[in-house]
């Protein structure tokens, strides 16, 4: 498969090196989200973290840091101006043009279906393209983005979800044929999933603003995902090399356009969007933890993507030219461990991680859950790469693979638990999978290098580099 792309490789590279003339060093940099309760975060626990909005700023933060986005979602506005609550008589509306932003996120229109609005549903496209031009014309030119309106479950405010998608959606699609802005799909990706919406089925949960907000930036970044495919945090030769390397193919991780999604194929549009991030920093906005360990001395080891940093325990040493991705931090089998603070309950939803080790022996464990499960382990009878972390109780067993990792070469272990699977990959391949539709509730801090009691035999005895946590089910690329 790979072969047959060779004698095109030339003319690809011609193709990056062409798209990089062209890429835009200018960037936009401050995000109004003009919308109803939807953008407010109504309903949720912490709005203030886990609105859509900050949810997007994480996202786009990750890509760059100087990134900006501000929440100008009022409850229960609509857009239509002889409407209960006109979005433009809000002095959130105000604000957001003083803002001056370079992009503009509009969320309206579900309100705009109560009977008692929806009466003056002649007046919705120009009043919706009135918002528009408010925006547009703005010093700052914004991009503008419509969202559709998500699926609504129920109605318990009056909302319409009739109204809404055979009459509201239809007017909304007009809107890229009469201005320039472009629409944002969030009925597609969300009309099966009850679960994105607090009882109300009207409101995002947290998850439900976080999908949401991984679309809007996708947009906003024109990639679906990170382009820095090897973990390194720089888009470089590498990255390329694989894309190249995979030309055609499906590989999912490598599949960054068109966004928000992809299209199932790694072609010119993924080269392209790839291009528009050469040579740039990027951190993977899934990245929930990432130990390094390129340190020299002390006992932190510094958590480089989130703020779990861990603490070294007993004597482990720091090799600092003995790693596998830079230095490495090397434990003795008997007391040595890192522990950290609470990152991860494996009950939550999907995640990953992912370590690389060398040496190590049958029942030991590189990385493990105080109080609760051993993630990632060497197999007692054998040294097989297994995964405890399993639903609970009397029915939970452990993941067993056939693949010895303890056999003191440098090999990248893996378990991912993509919500319906267990999934363990040794060296990037997968190597063991099974059903596994929950995993137990656990909110215990880690513990890299020793077992989830400190029980004797469970210490490592070898090295640990670079040990990575995914609030997602992660595929890692095949080469
Ligand atoms: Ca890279
Ligand atoms: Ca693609
Ligand atoms: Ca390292």
């Amino acid at each position: 498969m790979k072969a047959t792309h060779h004698w095109n490789r030339g003319v690809l590279i011609l193709m990056a090196i062409a798209a990089l003339a062209v890429a835009s060093s200018a960037e936009a940099k401050r995000v109004a989200c003009v919308g109803a309760s939807n953008t407010y975060g109504y309903g949720l626990a912490d709005r203030e973290t886990e609105c859509y909005p900050a949810q997007l700023a994480e996202v786009l933060q990750a890509f760059d840091p100087t990134w900006e986005v501000c929440n100008f979602g009022v409850n229960g506005t609509c857009v239509l101006q002889k409407g209960s609550l006109p979005y433009v008589r809000q002095a959130a509306f105000s604000q957001a043009q003083a803002y001056n932003p370079d992009v503009v996120v509009i969320q309206l229109g579900g309100n705009d279906s109560v009977p008692a609005n929806w009466v003056y549903r002649n007046d919705f496209l120009a009043d919706f393209l009135v918002l528009i031009d408010s925006f547009a014309q703005l010093p700052s030119r914004p991009r503008i983005y419509i969202c559709s309106s998500p699926p609504f479950y129920s109605n318990p405010y009056g909302i319409d979800s009739n109204v809404v998608q055979g009459q509201i959606g239809p007017l909304m699609a007009q809107l890229p044929t009469y201005r320039d802005v472009q629409m944002i799909d969030l009925y597609t990706p969300m009309m099966a999933s009850r679960d994105l919406f607090q009882s109300d089925g009207v409101h995002f949960t947290v998850a439900g603003a976080r999908l949401v907000a991984e679309i809007v930036a996708a947009m906003i970044l024109g990639v679906a995902g990170t382009p820095d495919f090897t973990g390194n945090e720089k888009v470089d030769i590498e990255d390329l090399v694989l894309l190249i390397e995979h030309w055609g193919e499906e590989e999912p991780s490598l599949d960054i356009a068109p966004p928000p999604f992809g299209d199932g194929v790694v072609d010119a549009n993924d080269l392209e969007a790839f291009m528009e991030y050469w040579g740039r920093e990027v951190k993977d906005p899934v990245l929930a933890a990432r130990w390094k360990l390129d340190e020299v001395d002390g006992l932190i080891a510094a958590d480089s993507a989130g703020t779990s940093d861990g603490v070294l325990v007993g004597d482990p040493i720091w090799q600092p030219t003995g790693g596998r991705v830079g230095g490495a931090l090397q434990l003795d089998g008997v007391d040595d461990c890192i522990t950290t603070e609470f990152v991860r309950d494996p009950s939550e939803g999907p995640f990953s991680v992912f370590a690389w080790v060398k040496g190590g022996a049958p029942r030991q464990v590189i990385l493990s859950q105080a109080g609760g499960a051993n993630w990632l382990a060497a197999d007692a009878a054998d040294g097989f790469l297994t995964t405890e972390t399993s639903g609970g109780g009397r029915t939970g067993k452990p993941l067993k693979s056939g693949d010895m990792v303890t056999d003191n070469t440098w090999h990248r272990v893996g378990f991912v638990w993509d919500g319906s699977n267990r999934i363990l990959y040794v060296d990037d391949v997968e190597v063991a999978r099974d059903a596994q539709s929950s995993l137990a509730v656990s909110r215990g801090g880690l513990y890299i290098g020793t077992g989830s009691t400190l029980a004797p035999g469970t210490f490592w005895s070898g090295l640990i580099d670079d040990v990575r946590i995914y609030r997602r089910a992660v595929q890692p690329i095949s080469r």
